[in-house]
C-alpha cells in the first residue's frame, strides 16, 4: 500500500512560492509501518494518475479554489482501485460533496494530525470509514512537519505554523469559523526546532503560516483589564507573552533569516510588538486592508481597521519598523464606486506598502457573506449545469469571477478596473520607486523581479477568464519563477544549533510592561 498526498492545482509553475504545509504535516503523522508517503504538489508538476495502483491510499487536500481539480484526481484514483481520502478546509465544509464528486471513500474534517493514522490503518484493513472528525486539536498536539521530504530547489519559501485560529470575525473569511476564535499556539520549542532544521537544509525564507500572528491586541488587553474578573486578562497576557518568547528565540537565529507572516493592522499601534517582530527577522507581513473607505470596512465587519489617512499612518508604522507590508485589498464590495479603484491604488502607493494584492470579492463557503449570498440568491444562474451557489464545481475558465450583481458596475467593469489597479501598482516605474527602501542594486533588482513574478502568478492567472490566456500567463510566470528561485537559494548550515530559552522581563499586568 503506497500513500500519496496530493495538493491539486490546475496550473503548474515548475517552481512554487510556498510549501503546502499540510503535506509535510500529514507525512509526519504517517506511522512508519505504512512507509513514507509520496508528496505530489501540482503547483510544481501535474500528477501522473497512471502511477496509482489498486490498494494505494490517495489523500487529497482541498480548499475551495482547487476542489474541482481535486475531485478529478479522486475519481481517477478510485477508478484505478485506490482508497481515496479527502481533507482540508473545503472537505471540512462539504464532506458529502467530496464523496459525490470526488470519489471519496473517506473524508477527514478539521485537523488531520491525530486521526490520520487511524484512516491509514482502516484502509490497510480494507474498511475505511466514511467520515473521520479530526476536530480542533490543541496547539500542543500539532505535528511538526517532515522537512526531510522537501524536494531540493523547488520552493522559494517553507511554511511553519506557530498558531491556528483568529479572534476576529470578518464577514468574508472562514478561518474563525473553521479554525475557531481561540488562538491555539504551538510549543515554542517545536516551532524553533522546525525552523532550525529548515535553515540547516539551506532555507532562509520562511512563511509563518498563521491565520493572525497578532491574536491579542492592546485594546483587547485594556478591555479585559477593566473587568472585575481578571482571568481573561491573565489568559490574554499569557498568549501575548508566548508571542514575545517565540520572537526572542527567532531573534537569535542567523541574521540572514527572513520571516513573513499575516497580521491585522492593529499591530501598528503596538510599537513593542513591531520592534520585536523586526528583531525576530520578520521582514514582511500580509495585512488585510480590504477597503480604503469606512463604508467598505463596515460592510466586511472589519471596523477595527482604519480607513483614509488613518490607514496610511498605520501602514507607515510597519514601514518605519522595517516590516514590509503586502497589502491585501478587496474589490467588488457593494460600497465600491468607479473612483474607489484609483483611490485604492493611490493610497497603496502613498502608504508605502511594498507589495499588494487586489482580489475580487468572492463568497467563500463557511463565511457570513456566503451564507447571506446563498440565502438571498433568487433565480440562481446555472453554468455548465451547476448553480452559481456551487461555483467551485464550474470549470475554472467558465467561472464568472463576479458573483453578485454590483449596484453600480457590471462584472466586466469590475474585472477591467481591478486588472487596471494591478497594472498601475506593478508598473515598472512605480516598482522601481518602491524598491528605494533597499540599499544594494542587487536587492533592488530582486525586488523588481519578485514584484513582476507576484503579479504574473496572482493577477494574470487569477483574473483572466479564458484558459488560453491563463496558460500563457502561467508559462511566463514559470520562466520568471525559475529566475527568481535563485534568489531564494542559500547555503545549508548543518552545524546550526537551536537557540536556547531567553528570559523575558517579568511582566506586570499592564501591557506596556511587556516591552522587552
Ligand atoms: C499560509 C496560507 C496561504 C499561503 C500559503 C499556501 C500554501 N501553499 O500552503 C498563501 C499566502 C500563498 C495563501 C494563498 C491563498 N490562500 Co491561503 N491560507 C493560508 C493559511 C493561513 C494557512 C495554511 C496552512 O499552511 N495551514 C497549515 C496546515 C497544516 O493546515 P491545513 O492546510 O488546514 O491542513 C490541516 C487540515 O486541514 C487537514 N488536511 C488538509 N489537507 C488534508 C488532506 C487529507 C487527505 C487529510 C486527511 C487531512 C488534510 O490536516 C492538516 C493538518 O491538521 C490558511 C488558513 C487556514 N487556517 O488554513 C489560508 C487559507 C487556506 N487560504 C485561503 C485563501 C482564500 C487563499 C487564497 C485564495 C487567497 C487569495 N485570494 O489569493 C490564495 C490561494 C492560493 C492558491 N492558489 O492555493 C482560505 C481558503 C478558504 C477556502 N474556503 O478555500 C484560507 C482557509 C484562509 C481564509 N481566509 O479563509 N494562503
Ligand atoms: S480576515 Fe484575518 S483578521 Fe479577519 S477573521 Fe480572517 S484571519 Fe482573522
Amino acid at each position: 500500500m503506497r500513500i500519496y498526498l496530493v495538493n491539486p492545482s490546475d496550473v503548474s509553475f515548475g517552481t512554487a512560492v510556498i510549501t503546502p504545509r499540510w503535506q509535510y504535516v500529514l507525512a509526519a503523522a504517517t506511522p512508519a509501518r505504512h512507509g513514507t508517503p509520496l508528496l505530489v504538489d501540482e503547483t510544481l508538476e501535474p500528477m501522473d494518475e497512471d502511477s496509482v495502483q489498486p490498494g494505494d491510499v490517495v489523500g487529497i487536500g482541498i480548499h475551495t479554489g482547487n476542489a474541482l481539480r481535486g475531485y478529478r484526481i479522486g475519481k481517477a484514483a478510485r477508478a484505478r482501485g485506490a482508497f481515496v481520502v479527502f481533507g482540508g478546509v473545503h472537505a471540512t465544509l462539504f464532506p458529502d460533496e467530496a464523496r459525490e464528486h470526488g470519489g471519496a471513500h473517506a473524508v477527514v474534517t478539521g485537523d488531520g494530525d491525530l486521526v490520520w493514522s487511524a484512516v491509514l490503518d482502516d484502509c490497510d484493513n480494507g474498511r475505511p470509514q466514511p467520515l473521520y472528525a479530526g476536530g480542533r486539536i490543541d496547539g500542543q498536539s500539532f505535528y511538526p512537519a517532515r522537512w526531510d521530504l522537501l524536494p531540493k530547489d523547488r520552493y522559494m519559501w517553507a511554511s511553519v505554523q506557530t498558531l491556528r485560529g483568529c479572534p476576529k470575525h470578518c464577514s468574508f473569511c472562514s478561518v474563525w469559523r473553521t479554525d475557531g476564535q481561540k488562538p491555539r499556539q504551538r510549543d515554542v520549542n517545536l516551532v524553533v526546532r522546525e525552523i532550525v532544521q529548515l535553515r540547516r537544509q539551506g532555507f532562509r525564507f520562511i512563511a509563518l503560516a498563521d491565520d493572525n500572528f497578532y491574536p491579542v491586541t492592546l485594546a483587547d488587553l485594556a478591555a479585559a483589564d477593566r473587568r472585575a474578573d481578571k482571568r481573561q486578562h491573565a489568559e490574554l497576557m499569557k498568549i501575548r507573552q508566548e508571542r514575545f518568547e517565540l520572537m526572542a528565540r527567532l531573534e537569535q537565529l542567523p541574521a540572514d533569516m527572513v520571516f513573513y507572516t499575516q497580521i491585522t493592522m492593529e499591530a501598528a499601534e503596538d510599537p513593542a510588538f513591531l520592534a520585536a517582530m523586526r528583531r525576530a527577522h520578520i521582514r514582511g507581513a500580509l495585512v488585510g486592508v480590504e477597503s480604503v473607505t469606512p463604508e467598505g470596512l463596515k460592510a466586511v465587519y472589519k471596523n477595527f481597521n482604519e480607513a483614509g489617512e488613518g490607514l496610511v499612518t498605520r501602514l507607515q508604522a510597519f514601514r518605519r519598523a522595517d516590516v514590509h507590508v503586502l497589502g491585501s485589498f478587496i474589490f467588488g464590495l457593494p460600497t465600491d464606486r468607479p473612483d474607489t479603484f484609483d483611490a485604492t491604488a493611490d493610497l497603496a502607493q502613498r502608504a508605502g506598502v511594498s507589495f499588494a494584492q487586489f482580489v475580487m470579492l468572492q463568497p467563500l463557503p463557511g463565511t457570513i457573506d456566503f451564507g447571506k449570498w446563498e440565502r438571498d440568491a433568487k433565480d440562481v444562474p446555472v453554468v455548465d449545469g451547476v448553480p452559481l451557489t456551487r461555483y467551485w464545481l464550474i470549470p475554472q475558465h467558465h467561472r464568472p469571477g463576479v458573483y453578485s450583481p454590483h449596484p453600480m458596475m457590471t462584472a466586466d467593469e469590475l474585472r477591467t478596473y481591478t486588472q487596471g489597479v494591478w497594472d498601475r501598482f506593478y508598473a515598472l516605474s512605480l516598482v522601481w520607486q518602491r524598491s528605494r527602501i533597499l540599499k544594494s542594486l542587487r536587492a533592488r533588482l530582486a525586488f523588481v523581479l519578485i514584484s513582476k513574478l507576484y503579479r504574473q502568478m496572482y493577477a494574470k492567472t487569477g483574473i483572466a477568464t479564458d484558459s488560453a490566456r491563463v496558460q500563457r500567463s502561467a508559462l511566463r510566470a514559470r520562466l520568471l519563477a525559475r529566475l527568481a528561485h535563485r534568489l531564494f537559494v542559500s547555503h545549508p548550515m548543518p552545524e546550526l544549533r537551536e537557540p536556547g530559552r531567553v528570559a523575558l522581563m517579568t511582566e506586570k499586568p499592564s501591557p506596556v510592561a511587556m516591552v522587552p
